[in-house]
């Protein structure tokens, strides 16, 4: 494969943006090389400025379920631009995305739009510290909820990579209030909360990991989170930013079967425009101005051409709920597949995977937390990175994060990326 004008483009880039990118994880920092400028996109194909056809498992980075440039989305957002594109005043699709989405996910009575997963987390830990009256919250190492102060202690995804786990910038009078547990590890949940007798606000988990590549909680770790939180009059924070709308119509929640107290969305419930949201029952969310006192607000937040894309991709899949099933199978053939592939050459792997969250590790140990996932080799993931590329096969350019297969995504597709594996899995000894 060429990709000369995205290379050209890309020294081009860094003269005006920082690194080139306006997200750190696009650089290719972890895997080496100049990152791939994107042309256009049709379903699981991205068009690169070469002219290169690569098969997609990031669907940018989770929105895309249903593959790029899905029909109905593109119409809805073409159709609601030539009545304006922003006015700063309630418009009716703002109630409409509302209710689909309260329709669809467990546990939720009222929900605030915002435009990123960022502010929807920040939000959503301002709302829980300014109900409850603490200050502390508890994350975990590893999980990324978004660059506001409050998470960039040691965070996860793109922070990991750069290995700046505390970013600067970030006060010490912030870090403080921020507490940090190991995922998959209850007791390191119960040190921390008696060590802040009644100061824990809140406890924010990815209730699915997919910024330390993808992992699952046990079910005790889980149950058992949700069983001290309402012990100790803690609200317990799902973000859901990857895997609401994604794991099931019900999210996180619903597919492990525990109740949370706020849930946090982004990425799916924008349909590829920026769209945040953090959501809770009504005597949560009547704290929340104008209602409440705890301040947040937002220019563009309830966008009427992104609550359009959003709207047209949930009703498709509030509309067509099999197609959670038919990516999970997907998912699970991939997974089949290139675990044969890295078996058959003795590679040392461990590929976890929830719904058509999926993510390689090679490791012999199992990954279930950051320290575990922190031992996969990166050499190894480089190479992989690039030989599967080389063949067309666009992966996360990190091994500190999840694929997103999008439902574009055909069997022939799958069959060819692991081919492909199979190719390349003899250069990775
Ligand atoms: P955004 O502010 O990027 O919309 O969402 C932040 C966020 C919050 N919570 C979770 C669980 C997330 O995964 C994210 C963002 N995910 C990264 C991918 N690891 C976005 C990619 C990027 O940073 O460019």
């Amino acid at each position: 494969m060429i990709y000369k004008r995205s290379s050209a483009l890309f020294a081009e880039a860094k003269k005006f943006i920082p690194g080139g990118v306006n997200s750190p994880v696009r650089a290719f920092k972890s895997v080496g090389g100049d990152p791939i400028f994107v042309e256009k996109a049709k379903g699981a194909y991205l068009y690169d400025v070469d002219g290169n056809r690569l098969i997609d498992y990031i669907s940018s980075w989770g929105p895309l379920i249903l593959g790029h440039a899905y029909e109905p989305v593109i119409d809805a957002v073409i159709k609601k631009a030539k009545l304006g594109t922003s006015f700063g005043m309630p418009t009716e699709i703002e109630t409409e995305l509302a209710q689909l989405a309260v329709s669809m996910v467990p546990n939720i009575d009222k929900i605030r739009f915002v435009n990123s997963g960022t502010e929807a987390c920040m939000s959503a830990i301002r709302l829980a510290r300014g109900y409850t009256g603490k200050d502390k919250i508890i994350k975990f190492a590893g999980c990324y909820h978004g660059h506001s102060d409050s998470f960039l202690i040691q965070a996860g995804s793109g922070a990991v990579t750069f290995g700046s786990p505390n970013s600067p910038g970030v006060t010490q009078g912030t870090a403080k209030d921020t507490l940090l547990a190991e995922y998959n590890d209850l007791e390191s949940v119960m040190t921390l909360i008696a060590a802040n007798k009644g100061e824990i606000a809140a406890v924010i988990i990815e209730p699915v990991a997919g910024n330390m590549g993808c992992i699952i909680p046990s079910d005790s770790f889980i149950k058992g989170l949700r069983k001290i939180c309402t012990e100790e009059n803690i609200l317990l924070v799902f973000d859901e930013v990857m895997t609401g709308f994604r794991l099931s119509r019900g999210g996180a929640q619903e597919t492990l079967g525990i109740d949370a107290d706020i849930v946090t969305f982004g990425k799916v419930i924008g349909g590829g425009l920026p769209v945040g949201a953090f959501a809770s029952r009504d005597e949560i969310m009547a704290h929340l101005a104008p209602e409440g006192p705890v301040y947040q607000a937002g220019t563009l937040s309830g966008n009427p051409l992104a609550m359009s894309a959003g709207l047209a991709m949930l009703t498709e899949l509030n509309n067509k709920p099999e197609i959670f099933e038919s990516l999970a199978k997907k998912t699970s053939y991939l997974h089949d597949g290139l675990s044969s592939v890295l078996s058959e050459h003795g590679i040392p792997n461990q590929i976890n995977r929830m719904g058509s969250m999926i993510s390689v590790h090679f490791t012999e140990t199992p990954v279930i937390d950051f320290t575990s996932s922190a031992k996969g080799n990166n050499e190894f993931f480089r190479k992989y990175f690039h030989g599967m590329l080389e063949q067309g096969i666009y992966l996360p350019p990190s091994a500190f994060e999840s694929y997103f297969l999008n439902d574009a995504i055909t069997y022939e597709d799958l069959d060819y990326t692991i081919e492909a594996l199979q190719n390349t899995a003899s250069d990775l000894k």
